[in-house]
């Protein structure tokens, strides 16, 4: 395999008790949430203000949630220094970040992009299982551990047509989510997604990796999903986007849904 002399980076950021997951339960202990913020400002033509909107977003809403997801919304129109900027708003607030960009490459590819992404302060990475362990993920997976960030595996998306994939049955009778669960605990990954407009299979999902693993759902919301059902199968967080970021106040709506799921947050 082709690697490379790792970068370094500096102490603080590097702390062996301090990883990903470990992260996320405090933030989540702290805030009493269960809400992660999937920071998806809509498309637009000037993105001069992009980053000072998102981080508004995320001083509207930081008492209500226990870390932030971004995506494409952000990573393609920023640059390392304006994504920097906003993770160091959310570390500032003691939130983790996680980049979901659902990396699915070869693992010189895979190195870089999540190289440039612990520079830019994220705390952990959405990755695809469908690429592979050896000369895939293997890079990605190893770094991560070395430097406390986390790794989370698509197992099963929250859309429909994810049936299309993640629902396919193998010829040992194993369905590709299932699979995909079994990578995950293999590989030592910090967490899974599985959709919240899917809370049977957030059951099963825990049912077959236990405790250790965290149950990531995004899907509540904009895309129709329960968030008390998803707690209830099994997820430990619940990712929300439009309906917070697009709504005409988002810090009023990050605290609805917040208040909503107080009362289980506080006895579970
Ligand atoms: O299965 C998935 N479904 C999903 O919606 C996996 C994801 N990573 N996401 C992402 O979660 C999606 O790309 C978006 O960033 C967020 C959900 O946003 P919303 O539907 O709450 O607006």
């Amino acid at each position: 395999m082709y690697s490379k002399q790792p970068i370094e980076y500096k102490k603080e950021n590097i702390s062996a008790s301090s990883n990903f997951k470990s992260q996320i339960e405090a933030s989540s202990r702290r805030s009493k949430s269960r809400l992660i913020l999937a920071l998806d400002l809509d498309f637009r033509d000037d993105v001069a203000d992009l980053a000072k909107d998102a981080k508004r977003v995320v001083r509207e809403t930081s008492d209500y949630i226990c870390g932030v997801k971004f995506n494409f919304h952000l990573i393609a129109p920023l640059g390392l220094a304006e994504l920097k900027s906003i993770n160091n708003l959310i570390s500032g607030y003691n939130l983790p970040s996680i980049a979901d960009i659902k990396l699915n490459d070869i693992d010189n590819t895979n190195r870089v992009a999540t190289e440039y992404l612990w520079k830019a302060g994220f705390s952990a990475v959405i990755v695809n299982p469908f690429v592979g362990y050896e000369g895939g993920l293997d890079v990605v997976l190893k770094r991560a551990k070395e430097l406390g960030k986390g790794v989370v595996v698509l197992v099963y998306m929250s859309h429909s047509g994810a049936d299309e994939g993640y629902g396919l049955t193998l010829r040992d009778d194993k369905t590709l989510f299932e699979l995909f669960l079994d990578r995950a605990k293999e590989w030592g990954a910090d967490g899974v997604i599985v959709g919240s407009t899917r809370p049977e299979k957030i059951r099963s999902a825990r049912a077959r990796i236990g405790n250790e693993i965290k149950i990531l759902s995004p899907g509540s919301g904009a895309q129709g999903g329960d968030p008390i059902r998803s707690l209830e199968a099994g997820s430990d967080y619940l990712i929300v986007g439009r309906s917070i970021v697009e709504s005409a106040n988002p810090k009023e709506e990050a605290n609805r849904l917040f208040r909503s799921l107080l009362a289980w947050t506080e006895t579970h």
